[in-house]
């Protein structure tokens, strides 16, 4: 039976540094949980915080010349700033030096030292502050960190260790009997190998230095960094004077983390409550890693992408739309400014926002009073209406096995038929004949009720945007309040108030002029009369020479033949190597004014369909002389 609650985690994150993509990203992708299960109805407790102990963050706040507790109240405002601009909407935000903590983290030990599962021994090996790592001569990789290839250094002292080799067998048969304990499936396989290979028991103290939470037994040490840092899933649902919020909330339903940080999660912390007599969450979900242009984040090479910065440049659902579009939950991900710019024109302001103007636009104009009646569904609605229903319950699906990427991949399924539904329709010809109000009217009323559909299931994704969305429709309740289960085709308020003023919720975004690539992608939406459509002229030229343009490695030069030559430039070299173009027939826009591309003027704009690298020119259908208009 299920439980009418839901704990969702983010890693709580260390405050040496400000926040940045990839922190946005695992607490985005949270958010968008903790909504979806609120919708479910469930009672939602969303965590996420900060981690503050250890050497790392000692020796930041040593370089900043600022006393550890200084630069974490810094830090938190960072982060707690950020989680307000991307509409995060945590329940609780834990700080690991907070008393209430320390109380947790020492109970923790106190039952784990109960079972007989902590000793005194001595340490010597070597440490990867960084990770705050100690690793063996056998599994340093040149001398240096195996994880993140940084010097290490040899620490020798005593530590408390835990017998963490007891856990070995104990953890195999968990993952075996909870195949899904940890996800994806290719970081399961790689956590029992892990596994498999052998533990080592793990010093879980520091007697080196003092910036953390003092061992109960001898406050000589401080707690492992570790231990302590993932005690805080417990902390903060009252761990261990609130049984009742224990009981409530543990085991939390899922830690989403980065793959950085799966090992502690998948092996360390379960090994911990098992020892502890605690039962374990009941998913571990690793997502993968984001690069951007392609290189790792680092300070020394000046790419690390400031959330804010996004916020401000694309607002927030855009930002939010794109993190969890573009990659597949689970796999690596590179950012660009191209590539949420194409996210944003193709499927918020070409698909979506199209859809929402069109329907709003006719709705308004021709029932001001904002009342339409559901009419005579034709097979063309029911069918609308049958699809709608199969996104939400494959959304539900989709969501609950943590696959942000498919549920939204099934949402723009429907958008898609939409819109060809519209250009079927033409309910722009109905609205010209008053014998037609009525299938109009039934038109409508399908177009809005899918609007109110979609509203909802984007509220996870983009709440701005949703509720933006709803008010448009002239629906007054919040969309907070809204739950899946309540939602039923049909029930679109009797009377819609409409707002005095429409607003493009999607505008598209232009690329600054040196970015912009002579690719045209075919936009299936815009309606344009005769007139304008033959201001264009489309010709067919031959390809006679194609190389790289140098420095831009998106560009091809071609020589064309066009009646005349001419050169042009086009982006497609991310899906063709000069010498597939050589000899070709492909069409080109040949009265564009000339435009300077790297230094090169380009005489003309290769027509072309999709998005690198998947950008497929169109070509004719046989023999036809270079320069043919094409009508
Ligand atoms: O590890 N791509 O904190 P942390 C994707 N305090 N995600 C990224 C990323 C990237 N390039 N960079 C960071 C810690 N992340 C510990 C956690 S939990 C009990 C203690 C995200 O500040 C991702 O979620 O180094 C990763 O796991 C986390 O930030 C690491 O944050």
């Amino acid at each position: 039976m299920s439980k009418n609650s839901f704990y969702v985690t983010t890693p709580i994150y260390y405050v040496n540094d400000r926040p940045h993509i990839g922190h946005a990203y695992t607490t985005v992708a949270a958010d968008v949980l903790a909504r979806f299960h609120r919708l479910e109805g469930e009672e939602v407790f969303f965590l996420t915080g900060t981690d503050e102990h250890g050497k790392k963050v000692e020796q930041a706040a040593q370089e900043q010349q600022l006393n550890a507790v200084e630069l974490a109240n810094n830090q938190v405002i960072e982060f707690k700033n950020l989680w307000s601009a991307l509409s995060i909407s945590n329940d609780a935000f834990i700080r690991t030096t907070e008393e209430r903590h320390a109380r947790a983290v020492r109970e923790l030990w106190r039952r784990v030292a109960g079972k007989g599962e902590i000793y005194l021994g001595e340490y010597e090996d070597w440490y990867c502050t960084p990770c705050e790592t100690y690793w063996t001569q056998m599994q340093l990789k040149d001398g240096r960190c195996p994880d993140c290839g940084r010097p290490v250094e040899k620490l020798k002292e005593a530590s408390y260790f835990f017998r963490l080799s007891r856990y070995q067998e104990k953890l195999l048969q968990f993952y075996k009997e909870n195949p899904h304990f940890i996800q994806p499936e290719s970081r399961r396989n790689e956590v029992i190998r892990f596994v498999e290979s052998g533990l080592r028991d793990l010093s879980i103290s520091r007697a080196g230095f003092h910036w953390g939470i003092p061992v109960p037994e001898n406050p000589k040490h401080v707690v492992y960094v570790w231990f302590d840092a993932l005690a805080n899933y417990l902390t903060a649902i009252g761990f261990p004077k609130d049984s009742q919020k224990v009981n409530k909330f543990w085991p939390a339903d899922i830690h989403l983390v980065g793959k950085d940080i799966l090992r502690f999660h998948a092996i360390y912390w379960p090994a911990f409550l098992m020892a502890a007599g605690l039962p374990l969450p009941k998913k571990i979900f690793a997502h993968g890693w984001w690069t951007v242009e392609g290189q790792k984040m680092s300070k020394s090479l000046r790419n690390v992408v400031n959330p804010l910065d996004l916020v401000a440049r694309y607002g927030t659902d855009v930002t939010r739309y794109f993190l969890l579009r573009e990659v597949p939950f689970g796999l690596d991900g590179d950012y660009s400014e191209k590539a949420i710019r194409e996210r944003n024109n193709s499927d918020l302001a070409n698909n979506l926002g199209n859809l929402v103007q069109r329907t709003l636009t006719l709705a308004q104009r021709n029932f001001p009073e904002g009342i339409l009646k559901k009419g005579e569904p034709a097979e063309s609605e029911q069918k609308i209406q049958s699809q709608g229903e199969a996104v939400l319950r494959q959304l539900r699906q989709d969501l609950s096995e943590v696959a942000f990427h498919k549920a939204l991949i099934g949402i723009w399924g429907w958008v898609d038929s939409l819109n060809r539904y519209i250009d079927q329709i033409q309910p722009w010809f109905l609205a010209k004949d008053p014998n037609q109000r009525v299938r109009l009217e039934t038109v409508l009323y399908t177009l809005l009720e899918s609007l109110r559909f979609i509203a909802v299931t984007l509220f996870p994704f983009m709440p701005g945007a949703a509720q933006r969305l709803w008010k448009q429709l002239g629906v007054s309740q919040s969309i907070d309040t809204a739950r899946w289960s309540e939602l039923r085709w049909g029930e679109l308020p009797e009377k819609l108030a409409w707002p005095d003023k429409l607003e493009n919720l999607f505008p598209r975004m232009e690329a600054p002029m040196e970015e912009k690539e002579e690719v045209a992608v075919v936009s299936q939406n815009s309606q344009i009369e005769l007139s304008d459509f033959k201001k264009v002229e489309l010709r067919t030229v031959k390809v006679l020479a194609a190389k790289r343009v140098p420095e831009a490695d998106k560009l091809l030069e071609l020589r064309v033949d066009a009646g005349e030559e001419r050169t042009v430039v086009a982006g497609i070299a991310t899906s063709y190597s000069p010498e597939n173009l050589v000899g070709k027939t492909i069409v080109i826009v040949s009265n564009l004014k000339p435009r300077k591309l790297k230094g090169i003027e380009s005489q003309g704009m290769v027509l072309a369909v999709g998005e690198a690298p998947n950008v497929k020119v169109l070509t004719v259908d046989g023999e036809v002389p270079p320069g043919t208009r094409v009508k």
